[in-house]
């Protein structure tokens, strides 16, 4: 029998972990043919939460579910870890300045990384969906110095795949049509759904949809406020489609891309298309053999060059917030 994957759980009694760690236990994060053994991380006050999810696992009987561990100490829940969700993090609260905000995932993300470093097995992945994801994937990283830098990611799978449902949806296209779609730069209201890349059937997406308004005014803004849509709908914030995202991010990860496609990652910029050394921001990314590249070589219009400058400012200034109080 194959040794199980240890995947490591942030955050695991929230509302997210709620509805990611069925479907990693059921073989949707790795494969039908991968066991799994879980390690849920939470604060001391929600372990007992978090206990009672490890209680409805145990009653699914997942034949690929291994075991659970439940900790509120990241040198147990990272120790040996293959794959580390980090979902847990400090919501921004009423009269937060951005840098309490900061400060606050700091003392997070800092001792975190600190302890995927001690402790994680050789092949480590790692995924950030706790927010402000990009920086705290920076905060992570700049604390695990052993680790190869481009193991550590942010989550724009949820942008991305929101990103397809829309151009789907206005070319009244099936979503499996859709391909090469790109989130650029900051999982934030600043981040870029570029289409001039994608194809519909083969076709660019940009010229089926031939309206640069509706790109501009409709789709764009669509992408980019969608969390606070889904807020304001269901009055709690994405959950399900979130944890989809980061099985989709991670399973990709491992087993590659489709040919003839891409997805978008935040990862360690390498410098390409401008975007500064070492800043986590989205790019498009194949997989191959584990890892991730840069797909490289588009040509980036005037556009397209004004938006993902004005994201990667914005991951500039915070990773400058960051540094200030000393998190990286
Ligand atoms: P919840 O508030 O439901 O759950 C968060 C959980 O994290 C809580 O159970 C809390 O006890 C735990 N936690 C806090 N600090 C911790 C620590 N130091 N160690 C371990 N656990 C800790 O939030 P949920 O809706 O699950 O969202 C989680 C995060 O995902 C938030 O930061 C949210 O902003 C972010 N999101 C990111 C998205 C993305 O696309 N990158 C989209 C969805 C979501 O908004």
């Amino acid at each position: 029998a194959q040794a199980p994957v240890k995947v490591t759980v942030t955050g695991a009694a929230g509302q997210i972990g709620y509805a990611l760690l069925f479907r990693i236990a059921s073989g949707q994060l790795l494969g039908p043919d991968k066991p799994v053994r879980l390690s849920l991380l939470e604060i001391p006050q929600a372990v007992r939460a978090a206990e009672g999810t490890a209680m409805e696992l145990d009653d699914c009987a997942f034949p690929l579910l291994a075991g659970i561990d439940i900790t509120d100490d990241p040198r147990l829940a990272f120790d040996g870890v293959n794959v580390a969700l980090l979902v847990g993090a400090r919501p921004r609260t009423k009269g937060m300045e951005r840098g309490d905000l900061l400060e606050a995932n700091g003392g997070i993300f800092g001792p975190q990384g600190e302890a995927i470093n001690a402790g994680a097995a050789d092949d480590v992945r790692v995924l950030v969906v706790g927010n402000p994801a990009n920086t705290n994937a920076l905060i992570a990283q700049s604390h695990a110095p052993d680790v190869p830098a481009e193991r550590f990611t942010a989550m724009t799978r949820l942008d991305h795949n929101r990103a397809i449902s829309q151009l789907a949806n206005k070319l009244k296209a099936p979503v499996s049509s859709v391909k090469k779609m790109t989130i650029w730069g900051n999982h934030s209201a600043t981040q870029y759904p570029d289409i001039f890349h994608a194809e519909v059937d083969g076709t660019n997406a940009a010229a089926a949809v031939d309206d640069e308004a509706w790109v501009r005014d409709q789709f764009i803004p669509t992408v980019a406020k969608r969390g606070a849509a889904i807020i304001e709908a269901r009055g709690a914030s994405s959950a399900a489609s979130a944890a989809n995202a980061a099985i989709d991010h991670v399973h990709d990860w491992v087993n590659g891309t489709p040919a003839g496609d891409w997805t978008s990652v935040a990862l360690p910029s390498d410098g390409s298309y401008g975007v500064p050394e070492g800043l986590i921001s989205s790019f498009p990314v194949v997989s191959q053999d584990g890892r991730w590249e840069i797909v490289q070589g588009l040509e980036i219009n005037q556009f397209s060059r004004e938006r993902i400058d004005a994201s990667v400012a914005e991951l500039v200034e915070e990773r400058e917030a960051v540094r200030k109080l000393g998190l990286i």
